[in-house]
């Protein structure tokens, strides 16, 4: 059944609201997955795509690593660690203590089942499939029904500007544990990229496009500097609609306050709101930040409030049907 404007009459608290199906969301690391996770879990089956962020892949001991799919993935299937957010629920970590054991002292853990999705990925990749194809036959046999669509094909490498120097991703992420002061984000690769005809798709379809609470730098901002990505969701007539990954001055995980401040940003749901002024109708900001509705607003954007906060699914499910809550 082909989704355009469907009137679903909820009796969800004797409200009836029009959910204009379908939905794209924009995610990247944990708390965009936890959106995501909330919107499949409130809408049709395969009424939703998710465009994820390929900046943070690697290469570590010839495995292609594709933390934010991943991380989708897990979420969206339920078999995610819900106390670290990325890896799987219950993983060991045997192959790494026999690594140690060679003297590889790695610090980037890469758990004994969650081996397997980086060991089919690469015999995929090798064998010439795309990264679009692997994730959609990974997805699917893990018995997800929402589309995971990375935001292109190509190898794009996420660097960050720091006192120390260039850094790639991971490296700043966990070696260091985000502790550098970050004045810029280079994206090696970025202009050779272009979003496949899945997400171009998707985006064309969409009614209601959500910027998930991810990273505005380094999980968002991949995504829409994608050449030609920025263009395709300006011209869709869909209600687009961002959750601030700040909330009350800080990010829930994640350096994104921390590279607001040093990016010289505010910190602050007004500070993200600045970043996708012109692109976004609508801000969902957290209740504790009610006082900057104003500030959004000026910025040409309503503002709503919410409980952002995710811990459980309920919570996912509730701020999810917040977004797509389009009062008509
Ligand atoms: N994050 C860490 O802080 N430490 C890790 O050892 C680590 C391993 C890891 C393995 C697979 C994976 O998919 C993600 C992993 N992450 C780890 C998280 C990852 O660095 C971040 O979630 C994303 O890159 C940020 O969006």
């Amino acid at each position: 059944m082909t989704h355009d404007v469907l009137r679903i009459t909820h009796d969800l608290r004797s409200m009836t609201y029009d959910l204009r199906l379908p939905v794209l969301a924009l995610a990247g690391g944990v708390g965009g997955a936890k959106l995501a996770h909330g919107l499949a879990m409130s809408l049709p089956a395969g009424s939703l795509s998710v465009v994820v962020n390929t900046g943070d892949d690697f290469k570590l001991w010839g495995l292609h690593i594709s933390p934010d799919l991943d991380t989708v993935m897990y979420t969206l299937s339920g078999l995610a660690n819900r106390a670290q957010g990325w890896g799987l629920e219950g993983d060991t970590t045997k192959g790494m203590e026999m690594l140690a054991r060679y003297g590889i002292d790695s610090w980037f853990m890469l758990g004994d089942m969650d081996l397997s999705t980086h060991l089919l990925r690469t015999y995929l990749l090798n064998e010439g499939r795309t990264l679009t194809e692997i994730t959609s036959q990974l997805a699917a046999s893990l018995g997800i029904q929402s589309a995971i669509l990375p935001m292109c094909n190509e190898p794009v490498e996420t660097f960050v500007q720091t006192p120390n120097g260039l850094l790639d991703f991971q490296t700043y992420f966990v070696a260091h544990k985000h502790a550098d002061n970050v004045s810029g984000v280079v994206l090696k690769g970025i202009e050779d990229a272009t979003p496949t005809p899945e997400v171009l798709s998707a985006i064309e379809q969409a009614q209601t496009i959500v910027l998930c609470p991810s990273n505005p730098f380094v999980s968002i901002g991949p995504i829409l500097r994608v050449p030609g990505m920025l263009n395709a969701i300006k011209a869709s007539s869909a209600h687009k609609v961002a959750v601030s990954p700040i909330v009350g001055g800080a990010a829930l995980k994640g350096p994104a306050a921390a590279m607001l401040a040093s990016m010289g940003h505010e910190v602050s749901p007004v500070g993200v709101a600045q970043l996708y002024q012109g692109v976004i109708d609508r801000m969902i900001i957290d209740r504790l930040d009610e006082s900057y509705v104003p500030h959004i607003e000026a910025l040409g954007m309503t503002a709503e409030i919410a409980d952002t906060i995710m811990k459980s699914d309920d919570d996912r499910r509730a701020l999810a049907e917040r977004v797509l809550d389009l009062r008509s």
